[in-house]
């Protein structure tokens, strides 16, 4: 022991005379956070929301260098929580100006406890103390601990000291756990579990890597370098034992039977005098094409003086690189009180060839100026991300099997008041003709894993299907470079089949939501893993359940046939029908008609058939004057039967749709407006920028080539007060494009932005500046903050690296996947690039797929129009 004090005195000791600048002191900012030079520490600036329980995005947290490395520092009752275990509620947050201190109480309900955790400045960090008017409560002697959370990935390569002694923090899970009974266990949010204890009645715990006094990780990197010190012992663990998206948690238990300050850490994170981030430069990574707009942002430290030049290499085939053009770099300002921002306008340089942009003492990496840039980059998103998500296939690419045959015991009607993990619950009336836990024929054809999980719900399935149908009816791509068949079930990725692939995706998404239409009624909110170990599932989902009908007669794991006693089975949640979401059950299917008619007759007829079936069942109860109070589509944009009557409508020519139609059009543009829609946290981007309560051009623009010139003509003249409000989002920032997300990123509402502004230069040219179409993607490419990777997977020279897919926990991508994108919180933009559980930041929903492409198609169509 003295030999480590006298190590830990000398290490101490060398830094005191080698950093002087470590003597800086945080101070507390107007946003409510501490701040130092190249370091926060927020104290709950950002809470826990709710939507998803723990979203690695709460507590005490650490921003180093522009990178947030630490989160969820606060009291836990447990060495490494999952998403779904419990956290204290904030009741209170105090920014104590006066006292230079940010004080919360957290209160456990459940357990009658309350703590209060009070950040302070001191030296160059900050003690976090842990104050108690009541003890610890007996059940939590020994749970209850003061936690800090680390971002795994941000440390892979680098090591720690504990009370002197060096330890490599490791890249896998490699240390030690132990079993505990479950009567031991603080139940998980809902009484859920994530642990498949196969009836043992256990749970798992980590056991620490370390334990010590004095915990540095990574004193070797000045950027990451972060140390806790305490008078209490303090543990590192490693979350990702139990889960893969596991942090390393630091962890002092509170002491019981004590009041007043119970706990004292000494959190010593790493502050640089002189640090300036360097230069984010965003451009577009695919490139430009040689008649757009081209303009990088620039995003840059505050403390940095913005050069007033920036240099466009060209690089030549020998490696050199010459200037092809010095620009101005015009100072935009500060956007969100953290970076300031400079517009660099190389619109100029128009010769094809290969260009990196030169500011700031960066240089960045090297793309394209060529006229066919947006020609192919919808080709992944195509061809491997909707292909490769499909359910009930096996996909194969060249030597390997992506996945295989899954949920091919599908499905059971969910038992009454049952909740599912995404939201999703069962209430009493199952509105079909199944009992509970009866097996629902027919399902095990189509359909997509909407995402980062196996489910089908009904929005995924529904969009993907519309949209896929749209870009037929937009487009027509006849590519074809997948085989798709149904009768074996099976595709393969780069392999031709003479049918475009368009049209075989289009029919994936009718096969299943016809076989709900018939089998169910209509399709269900969402077919849905049945427990929390299922739910988590990564990896293959051909394991996820046994393939076997189930049978209750049989016991757990038990096999008869065809049948099995494992309760793996997915559920069919049926409960929150309405006729108004049935609308858009009726959407798809009628789009997809024209698209499969002449392809799979068969199949085009029967989609066609129900539709109209849905329509004459459903009219009347979908009225919004009979049901002012709509389900699953809740009254939004009027009439639900609108959009339904309209693509019956173009499937069928008849007059009774159109008579339907016309004057409900009329109402919506004779509206006035009152404000654009606040797009930013809706999930899947489901809904794009539009007015709440006024004109809506969507489906006046639907309708329009068919119309007459009379209808035409007001169309026309409502387009520029329309293209202000689409374009407005994009006005208050460098950007040019509404930037949104504190839960939930808004890529996807960013390319629908951009697409409607598509669909008025189609018909309006005169009237839209195109390069409205081409912002969006330059946006999505990497012309955004925090970073310049292109935000869709494997599209790019410099793209995401991970994202959230099923294949997350290899840190991996499913190529052609469009992640959500920048989350912001308070001043803090971030879209990590190590770290794939974020699903708010990274997880590629499948509906955004066919809107991408629509958008490259629609893009490509533009450059082609603007280089003539
Ligand atoms: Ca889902
Ligand atoms: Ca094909
Ligand atoms: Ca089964």
């Amino acid at each position: 022991m003295r030999k480590i004090l006298t190590f830990c005195m000398v290490a101490a000791a060398a830094l005191l005379l080698v950093k002087p600048a470590m003597s800086q002191t945080m101070t507390l900012n107007d946003l409510g956070y501490f701040e130092a030079r190249g370091t926060n520490v927020l104290v709950y600036n950002n809470l826990y929301n709710g939507a998803f329980y723990d979203e690695k995005f709460a507590g005490v947290e650490i921003i180093q260098r522009g990178e947030r490395l630490a989160t969820g520092g606060g009291v836990r009752l447990m060495n490494t929580p999952e998403q779904w275990d419990i956290f204290g509620d904030v009741s209170d947050r105090i920014v104590d100006r006066d006292g230079n201190a940010v004080q919360v109480t957290l209160t456990y309900t459940d357990y009658d406890f309350v703590s209060k955790v009070r950040v302070t400045p001191k030296d160059g960090g900050c003690l976090i103390q842990v104050l108690l008017d009541k003890p610890v409560p007996e059940k939590l002697v020994g749970k209850a601990g003061l936690n800090l959370e680390f971002f795994p990935a941000s440390y892979f390569g680098k090591n720690y000291l504990v009370d002197g002694l060096a330890r490599i923090l490791p890249k896998y899970p490699m240390h030690d756990t132990e079993v505990h009974p479950v009567s031991e266990k603080i139940p998980q949010y809902f009484g859920e579990s994530t642990f498949d204890d196969r009836g043992r009645g256990d749970f798992l715990v980590a056991k620490p890597m370390s334990v010590g006094h004095r915990i540095v990780l990574a004193p070797e990197d000045e950027a990451l370098r972060v140390g806790v010190q305490s008078e209490t012992e303090i543990g590192i663990y490693d979350g990702r034992h139990l889960a893969q998206n596991g942090m390393f948690v630091l962890r002092s238990l509170l002491p019981g039977g004590k009041t007043g300050k119970v706990l004292e850490w000494y959190l010593e994170p790493s502050v640089s005098k002189n640090w300036v981030r360097p230069a984010n430069i965003g451009f577009s990574q695919v490139g430009y094409s040689p008649a757009q707009k081209k303009v990088a942002v620039a995003e840059l430290d505050r403390n940095d003086d913005p050069a007033p030049e920036a240099r466009i290499l060209k690089v030549n085939p020998d490696g050199t690189k010459t200037t092809a053009m010095t620009v101005p770099a015009k100072v935009w300002g500060i956007y969100r009180h953290r970076y300031n921002y400079v517009q660099i306008d190389f619109s100029d340089v128009r010769e094809p060839g290969l260009y990196c942009i030169e500011y700031q003492g960066v240089e960045t990496n090297a793309f394209p100026i060529d006229k066919d840039i947006y020609s192919d980059k919808w080709h992944p998103s195509m061809d491997i991300s909707l292909v490769v998500n499909m359910d009930h296939m096996e996909v194969n690419e060249a030597y390997r099997i992506w996945h295989g045959r899954a949920h091919m015991d599908d499905a059971l009607q969910a038992p009454a008041n049952v909740r599912l993990h995404d939201g999703y619950f069962q209430g009493d009336e199952t509105n079909d003709a199944y009992k509970p836990l009866e097996h629902i024929p027919g399902l095990t054809v189509g359909g997509w894993y909407d995402a980062g999980d196996f489910d089908i719900q009904a929005n995924s399935v529904l969009n993907t299907t519309q949209d896929l149908a749209y870009i037929w009816r937009e487009f027509q791509p006849m590519r074809d470079q997948t085989l798709i068949d149904q009768k074996t079930q099976y595709a393969d990725i780069h392999v031709p089949d003479g049918v475009p692939d368009n049209v075989e995706l289009i029919m994936h998404g009718t096969l299943n939501i016809n076989a709900q239409v018939e089998n169910i009624g209509f399709v269900a909110q969402v077919i849905g893993q049945p427990d929390m170990h299922h739910y988590h599932h990564l990896g293959d989902a051909l394991t996820l359940t046994d393939g076997k009908v189930y049978d209750p007669t049989l016991k757990p794991y038990e096999v008869r046939g065809d049948r099995s006693g494992t309760l793996d089975d997915r559920f069919v949640f049926t409960s929150r029908f309405s006729a108004a979401g049935v609308m858009q059950d009726i959407v798809s299917l009628a789009a997809a008609y024209p698209a499969l008619k002449d392809y799979y007759p068969e199949e085009a007829e029967r989609s066609l058939k129900n539709a109209k079936m849905l329509w004459e069942k459903h009219f009347d109860a979908a009225d919004p004057a009979r049901n002012p109070v709509q389900g699953r589509w809740g009254g939004f944009g009027g009439d639900p039967r609108l959009n339904a009557a309209i693509e019956l409508w173009i499937a069928t020519g008849d007059k009774k749709y159109k008579d339907f139609i016309v004057p409900l059009v009329e109402k919506q543009l004779d509206a006035k407006p009152t404000g654009p829609r606040n797009t930013g946290d809706v999930q899947n981007g489901m809904f794009s920028t539009q007015y709440t309560g006024g004109p809506n051009l969507t489906a006046a623009l639907k309708i329009y080539p068919y119309m007459d010139k009379k209808f035409q003509a007001k169309v026309r003249a409502l387009v520029p007060a329309y293209v202000e409000v689409i374009t407005r989002g994009g006005k208050d920032n460098p950007y040019g494009v509404s930037i949104g997300g504190a839960s939930w990123a808004g890529n996807a509402s960013i390319i629908t932005g951009a697409y409607n502004c598509y669909q008025i230069w189609k018909y309006f040219p005169d009237l839209i500046d195109p390069e409205y179409v081409l912002a969006g993607l330059n946006f999505i490419f990497g012309c955004h903050p925090y970073s310049n990777v292109s935000f869709v997977t494997s599209v790019g020279v410099n793209t995401k690296k991970v994202a959230y897919s099923n294949n997350r926990a290899d840190y991996s991508v499913i190529p052609g996947g469009i992640v959500p994108g920048l989350l912001v919180k308070e001043d803090f933009f971030e879209n990590k690039d190590d770290y794939p559980f974020h699903w708010g930041e990274n997880e590629c929903c499948i509906n955004t797929a066919p809107q991408y492409i629509l958008l490259c198609l629609a893009a490509d169509e533009v450059v082609k129009a603007m280089n003539k």
